[in-house]
């Protein structure tokens, strides 16, 4: 399994993984981008259902639903994860809706959450772009600022955020929306965005490290991922 196109802003590292976002095991918690009801549903809410079993659903039925652009926070039963974040997308209604606000706030409220619940480790599918519709190079472009945004407003919070791609259209699209954000991000802020890497083998000894990276925060994580 391959880490692609690995930024960090301070401690923070990115990127993208070619991964079913139900079996990854290296991170905290993986986001859904489930629906208002929170009771499941088709592509990756329907999976994250499957992969969990039957107690996330008992679970959600308690949580009273969430609004779009909000988050909330399960566990992850039978996937091997810790916790299950779920956010529920804009469906894309042209882009005059306030999609993009709604969007944004997904990751912000998700990484939020995370934070508040303790955890370092986050992996995102690429909300509201399937069943939802979204645009999905717009989509990926407010995703990675929005992420970017929160981490240099939270240093040292977060170890490593993912976005978890099942295919090469979409896994393409956030690469090249963070490729696009690390340019811009240099000439306008402090601190700047590191690249670490264009690609790094998440090897068995990397998924150590990831889930290690608490205990590394005083290092730069460049010397851990080359
Ligand atoms: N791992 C990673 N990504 C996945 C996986 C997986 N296992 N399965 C699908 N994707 P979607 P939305 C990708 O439709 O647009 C549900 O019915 C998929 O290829 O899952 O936010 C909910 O209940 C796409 O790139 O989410 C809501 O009603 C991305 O995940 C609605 O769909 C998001 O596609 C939410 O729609």
């Amino acid at each position: 399994m391959t880490l692609n196109n690995v930024y960090a802003i301070g401690d923070t590292v990115m990127g993208v993984v070619m991964d079913d976002i139900t079996g990854i095991a290296y991170v905290d918690a993986v986001v859904n981008a489930a629906k208002n009801s929170l009771l499941g549903g088709g592509g990756v809410d329907g999976a994250i259902h499957r992969a969990a079993g039957p107690e996330l659903l008992e679970e959600c039925r308690g949580l009273g639903g969430c609004e779009t652009g909000k988050a909330k926070i399960t566990g992850a039963y039978k996937m091997p994860c810790k916790h299950i974040i779920h956010t529920v997308g804009p469906v894309w209604q042209g882009g005059g809706a306030g999609e993009a606000e709604l969007l944004a706030s997904c990751y912000k409220s998700s990484l939020e959450l995370a934070l508040a619940s303790g955890l370092r480790s986050v992996a995102f599918p690429s909300i509201s772009t399937g069943i939802f519709s979204y645009p999905l190079e717009e989509a990926a472009y407010i995703a990675v600022h929005a992420v970017m945004e929160f981490i240099k407003e939270h240093p040292g919070g977060l170890s490593i955020v993912l976005w978890a791609c099942i295919d090469e259209r979409t896994s393409s699209a956030y690469k090249r929306a963070l490729e696009q954000a690390a340019g811009e991000f240099d000439a306008e802020m402090d601190p700047g965005m590191m690249v670490v890497a264009s690609s790094v083998e998440i090897s068995e000894a990397m998924k150590d490290m990831v889930m290690g990276f608490d205990d590394l925060e005083d290092d730069a994580p460049s010397e851990y991922l080359s």
